[in-house]
């Protein structure tokens, strides 16, 4: 066993126990960690927990709120590195995508330590009085995250969440516990209250059912598969709790023939194959106006041969291997042998759970590979002939996260950001996540809208309160 602790876990009637569960560095597919799970009593003892430390959480005035989550941010500041290096064994991130995954958590702290002093309600003119409302914390927030980008998603969750006064129970995906652990941590030095932010590590049909089924918790925020997301909806709504769903994506890159082709092909590979592709965002559909098809896959090949794969602690890599074997042969399954194959990166031999770059050609625009998420680094790339077929393609999937439109005819780029049934589309971009903006899916790919201003929505509920003026 590590010495991480499963905070919740003293004192509770345990119960069967549940077994821990070993955690493996993705880059060589050895066990790196053995981290104990929580069973339905650690979860009902947190719960409990969480919702002892809420009234006077709430009550926290809100200078000292927010100075406690700058604490907080300032401590992750403190710990990029280890945090970093952490995430490189434990996810098989690049060192440079996992710094600035961790210096994301820290701009969220920051960011929403805004939030307190600036949490208002309203006076509403109303006849025989005075109304006023107020902007109230829900309660007991769980947050399940996914292994794909722990930390930073977690934080999308655990930071407005505190922000607004709601105490938290953040359950990491299984692959992926550490980083969160070392942040509960980090949270306790900061001078957090005890169980204010509690993280529990646990199985999913395990630790995260409960949570989702416990009475006591006030709000669901989930972000993983479109499966499990229906059903904590469904179970969400039988409790009348709200929930916050981000479950992936079919995204797509439209480029059109007025684009700057030499700049979309160099950003494309960047677009799907960062984190190996494990990204809700991820472009693996490239749509490419016909009359410029060939030229661009003539661009887009060397920029695909170039991508650096291999030991994810070096500087100089870019693409690290996927999470599990179970992911790689995922992936696998959709390069059928009716799907062409345009052309590959490489990637290490040996143990690990490696796949290269692949760019796939299908004829059928409705296959799997075309549709589903693949969640890992393969990429369709399909011809379009006029601007309304690229809208017809891009919505051909029951996903909707978010795209990117290439194009010098701003006319055409707003036309098409707007026509695409996504949530966040970027021009001459590959971007989607800014914390300062509001993200989520249309259609398959969510509920609800995390990060800016607007996730303190949904961390909130709102009292009303009128005082007669006779
Ligand atoms: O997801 P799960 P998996 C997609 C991606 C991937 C596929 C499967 O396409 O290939 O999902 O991944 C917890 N009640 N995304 O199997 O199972 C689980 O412990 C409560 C997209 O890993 O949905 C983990 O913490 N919680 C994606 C989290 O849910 C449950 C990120 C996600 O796991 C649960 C990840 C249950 N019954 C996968 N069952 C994105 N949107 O970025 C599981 N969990």
């Amino acid at each position: 066993m590590t010495d991480l602790e499963v905070e919740g876990a003293e004192g509770a009637d345990r119960g069967p126990q549940e077994p821990a569960y070993t955690v493996l560095d993705p880059s060589t597919g050895k066990p790196l960690a053995e981290v104990a799970m929580a069973g339905q009593a650690e979860v009902d003892t947190a719960v409990a927990r969480a919702l002892r430390a809420f009234p006077a959480w709430r009550e926290v005035a809100p200078g000292d709120r927010a100075r406690l989550l700058r604490r907080f941010a300032a401590r992750v500041d403190e710990e990029i590195e280890e945090l970093a290096r952490i995430e490189v064994a434990n996810a098989g991130h690049t060192i440079g995508n996992a710094r600035w995954e961790a210096g994301n958590v820290r701009d969220l702290l920051d960011y929403y330590a805004g939030a307190p002093e600036r949490l208002c309600g309203r006076q509403i003119p109303v006849a025989g009085g005075i109304d006023v409302t107020f902007r109230e914390p829900l309660g007991v927030v769980a947050v399940i995250a996914p292994w794909n980008f722990p930390m930073p998603i977690a934080a999308w969750g655990v930071a407005p969440a505190l922000a607004a006064g709601n105490t938290v129970i953040l359950k990491p995906a299984e692959y992926t516990p550490l980083t969160a652990l070392r942040l509960a941590e980090l949270a306790r030095e900061a001078g957090l209250p005890p169980h204010v932010f509690q993280v529990l590590p646990g199985r999913g049909p395990v630790a995260g059912q409960r949570l989702v089924e416990h009475p006591d918790v006030a709000k669901l925020v989930f972000t993983g598969s479109t499966a499990v997301g229906r059903r904590i909806a469904a179970q969400g709504g039988q409790r009348l709790v709200p929930v916050t769903l981000e479950l992936g994506g079919k995204s797509a890159n439209i480029v059109f023939a007025d684009a700057d082709l030499e700049k979309a092909a160099a950003a494309a590979p960047y677009a799907v194959f960062d984190n190996a592709g494990q990204d809700c965002c991820a472009r693996s559909r490239i749509l490419v106006q016909r009359s410029v098809y060939d030229r661009f896959l003539e661009l887009f090949e060397p920029a695909v041969a170039a991508v650096k794969v291999g030991d994810p602690g070096l500087p100089e890599t870019e693409m690290g291997p996927l999470i599990s074997a179970t992911q790689r042969d995922r992936v696998a399954a959709f390069l059928t042998e009716d799907v062409p194959i345009a052309f590959r990166g490489s990637a290490p031999d040996g143990p690990g759970f490696w796949f290269p770059p692949t760019v796939v050609a299908p004829g059928d625009p409705d296959s799997p590979v075309c549709t589903q998420e693949v969640f890992g680094p393969v990429v369709a790339v399909l011809p379009f002939e006029d601007e309304a077929d690229a809208i017809r393609l891009a919505d051909a999937t029951r996903y909707g996260l978010s795209g990117s439109v290439w194009t010098r005819d701003v006319g055409r780029a707003l036309r098409v950001a707007r026509a695409v049934q996504s949530g966040a589309l970027s021009v001459n971009s590959n971007s989607s996540v800014r914390y300062w903006t509001p993200f989520g899916g249309y259609k398959d790919s969510g509920l609800g809208r995390e990060l800016g201003p607007d996730a303190l929505e949904a961390f909130t509920q709102t009292k009303n309160v009128f005082i007669a003026a006779d």
